[in-house]
């Protein structure tokens, strides 16, 4: 599924970026749907905030195909429906399970990180400043329930700058319970804020290749313009045209109060320019 709301790319050109606030990370924080108001307050911390562009990918086609985003590793979303955990919310029902044919992307007993690589190329010219995942599960090693070890200090989460400069690790953290039988109550949302733009997000369990998320979402926000930037009038391909006057001056009383400074008029006939200041006219 994708999900897309797209202000304006016009807008998207006013957008400067001047702050050099560093990353927040968020969470991990319980999470069973991204917006549904039965799932309280286990949603993301994404669902308030307005975005130029944002995609959430939830799997459920069985594909990682929301634009500007690949991933580094091998995963899988081919886990049998016995054990695939999706966020609770994709069967449609808040439940505490997720039920039926929902999906989630799998190490597939290959891959202790997931690494999430932007294109700002196909984001509408700019990195995601907002990224997340949701951690949904994690097994024994090639299989089966998880050993109590499994359990502990088991989740790193790492987003980079738009230079592919790390923001820092995050963690670790204790994620996951016994069950291997898509609950959902374990389930947390990890995510990073960076408004100079983000590269890409990691997370990570080390040692792991049983493990599962859902949920990659990323967009981007319009930054007020706090930058000192002047106005400025430009003529592209024509001229600016004074008003002319013939042969002598302009009046003084044209030239006698503060927002009088700064008038210009032109004297073809003595080839002089008139310009006003707090003096009055000044001819150059
Ligand atoms: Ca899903
Ligand atoms: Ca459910
Ligand atoms: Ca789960
Ligand atoms: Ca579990």
């Amino acid at each position: 599924m994708m999900r897309k709301s797209n202000v304006s790319l016009s807008l998207l050109a006013s957008a400067i970026i001047s702050n050099m606030a560093p990353a927040d990370y968020l969470g991990p924080s319980p999470y069973l749907s991204f917006d549904d108001v039965s799932a309280g307050a286990s949603i993301s911390p994404f669902s308030d905030t307005t975005f130029l562009n944002f995609y959430i990918e939830n799997f459920e086609d069985g594909n990682l195909n929301t634009p500007g985003v690949t991933l580094r590793e091998f995963a899988s979303t081919n886990i049998t429906t016995a054990y695939s955990d999706s966020v609770d919310g994709d069967d449609g029902t808040i439940d505490g399970l997720a039920t039926g044919s929902t999906r989630s992307l799998f190490s597939d007993f290959k891959t202790s990180s997931l690494t999430f690589d932007f294109s700002a190329s196909a984001l509408d010219g700019s990195l995601p400043t907002h990224a997340g995942i949701v951690w949904t599960d994690v097994g024994r090693n090639n299989g089966g329930t998880p050993l109590s070890s499994d359990l502990s200090e088991n989740t790193i989460f790492e987003a980079f700058d738009q230079f592919g400069n790390s923001l820092g690790v995050f963690g670790p953290f204790s994620l996951g319970d016994s069950s291997i039988s898509r609950t959902t109550s374990e389930d947390r949302f990890i995510g990073v804020v960076n408004i100079n733009g983000i590269s890409a997000i990691r997370i990570s369990m080390p040692g792991k290749n049983n493990w599962e998320v859902d949920h990659l979402q990323y967009g981007t926000v319009l930054l007020p313009d706090t930058s000192s930037k002047k106005p400025e009038i430009s003529v592209k391909g024509g001229y600016i045209k004074l008003d002319v006057i013939d042969g002598r001056s302009p009046p003084d009383e044209d030239c006698t109060a503060t927002d009088h400074y700064g008038r210009m008029i032109y004297d073809p006939t003595n080839n002089a320019l008139f310009l006003c200041d707090k003096f009055g006219w000044q001819e150059k």
